[in-house]
């Protein structure tokens, strides 16, 4: 990969108060895969993560879930795998994309293989869209897997695109999606022109497009390009650029299409929020529209991106259950499901002994304000416990009895950049009378025109 600098564009920054893109202004993403799955009302974005900080694409360590039902008003699910939590790994998690197939939800991404430092596909599955989603292993016969793109088509066959270093290739997969069908891999390369990396396959009355970021020969940034063929395995016939170098690029541009409430959408990522620091990124989105011929009409990035609103507003939901594969921590309690009306699949109780606790992780770009919400039940009486969040302790907080799931409200806090750990936990000086359950945290993003 090849580092594009950019630089600084006050400009860009200067908008950023007053419009729908970046779509997520609190953390750093990048490559998004935007889907709608069946029976379900929302639209689901998948991303990268850049650590902030690093402006480095070598240290990404784990991906993130948003849904929305208006995209306008955003929920990031927080982190849904994390290297750590792929033994076969040892760094670089780059793009991936997501499936609902056969009745679960996949992550396809891509990672290093641990002693050996070549990209291998992995596959993690969950019940849930939002994750965590529990690794499954690489798939076997794609060598060099990165930028991984999975495409079912409507007869369900599920297939694998993926590309790298000025290569694009593709495959039938096996039902399991854990190997490809030998006899079906293509070289595509020699068909999309300019071809870099990152392809993703969408149809369109039909037809399939093969979009991919390109490089007009070496020449960084990265732009966007694609074909359409009448197979998902091509021929693809090249059709041209359908969005170029723009203000604030990242270097790398990468992304997905999807129909949501009727709109076709294009999500991709630029340097916008970070100023212009070309591997510190965020998700982008634009409509496409596409001529009578069925060609993409060129997308020229905009602030006002979906224009739906003058800004995007995201709530940050951690289910206090996910624990470790959410970067979270569950000691010595339980997770349960007696008392209904929990979200997700379930909560956290019995805090029984001193320092039993949850935890549960926030990540975030830089320092910022969110309003901090904790739902919970305590059907027997109050109980007593503490409440962390990095330094900021709230002592042997009240919870007052409720036998049924509520939320509480504590207030605007101030998230530090990066990781944050947001602990509840019982100390033994106080007895509680309570068997306190914890359902989720939130935080709510808060603007400084509304502190
Ligand atoms: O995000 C890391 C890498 O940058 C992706 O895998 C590439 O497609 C480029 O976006």
């Amino acid at each position: 990969m090849k580092i594009f600098i950019s630089v600084l564009i006050m400009s860009v920054m200067v908008v950023l108060s007053d419009a729908q893109n970046p779509v997520f202004t609190h953390v750093f993403t990048a490559d998004p895969s935007p889907h709608v799955w069946p029976n379900d009302d929302r639209l689901w974005v998948y991303t990268s993560h850049d650590e902030p900080g690093s402006n480095n694409h070598y240290g990404m360590t784990g991906y993130h879930a948003f849904s929305t039902t208006d995209m306008v008003h955003w929920t990031d699910h927080g982190r849904i795998l994390h290297l750590e939590n792929v033994e076969w790994a040892e760094s670089h998690a780059w793009a991936m994309d997501a499936a609902y197939y056969r009745g679960k939800y996949y992550l396809i991404y891509c990672m290093k293989e641990a002693g050996i430092g070549l990209f291998r596909t992995g596959v993690a599955r969950s019940d849930v869209p939002q994750g965590p989603f529990t690794d499954l292993g690489y798939i076997k016969g794609v060598e060099f897997g990165q930028d991984p793109a999975i495409f079912i088509d409507d007869d369900e066959t599920p297939y694998l695109f993926w590309g790298h270093d000025r290569k694009c290739f593709g495959a039938a997969l096996n039902d399991d999606l854990m190997s490809i069908k030998p006899e079906t891999y293509v070289d595509l390369t020699s068909q999309l022109k300019y071809v870099f990396e990152g392809p993703w396959v969408h149809k369109f009355k039909g037809k399939y497009y093969l979009s991919y970021p390109g490089l007009t020969p070496r020449k960084w940034p990265e732009k966007m390009f694609y074909g359409v063929a009448d197979q998902p395995l091509g021929p693809y016939e090249f059709k041209g650029c359908f969005m170029d170098d723009f203000e604030g690029q990242s270097g790398t541009n990468h992304g997905g299409t999807v129909t949501y409430k009727g709109k076709d959408i294009m999500f991709y990522h630029s340097a916008w929020l970070s100023g212009g620091l070309s591997e510190t990124r965020c998700v982008m989105a634009d409509y496409l529209n596409y001529d009578e011929k069925g060609n993409i009409i060129s997308i020229v990035p905009s602030k006002e991106g979906l224009g739906l609103a003058d800004r995007t507003k995201t709530t940050i939901l951690l289910e206090a259950e996910n624990g470790f594969a959410a970067g979270g921590d569950l000691y010595n309690v339980i997770v349960d499901t007696w008392i209904k009306d929990y979200s997700g699949k379930g909560y956290v109780t019995n805090f029984d002994n001193p320092y039993d606790h949850v935890s549960m992780l926030a990540q975030v770009a830089r320092p910022s304000k969110f309003r901090f919400k904790v739902r919970y039940a305590s059907p027997d009486g109050e109980s007593n416990h503490d409440v962390l969040i990095n330094s900021h302790l709230y002592r042997d907080f009240v919870f007052p009895a409720s036998k049924t799931f509520r939320e509480i409200d504590f207030g605007i806090v101030e998230l530090k950049e990066g990781d944050n750990l947001i602990r509840i936990f019982k100390r033994n000086w106080k007895p509680s009378k309570g068997d306190l359950a914890i359902d989720y945290v939130k935080l709510e993003q808060v603007f400084e025109d509304e502190d």
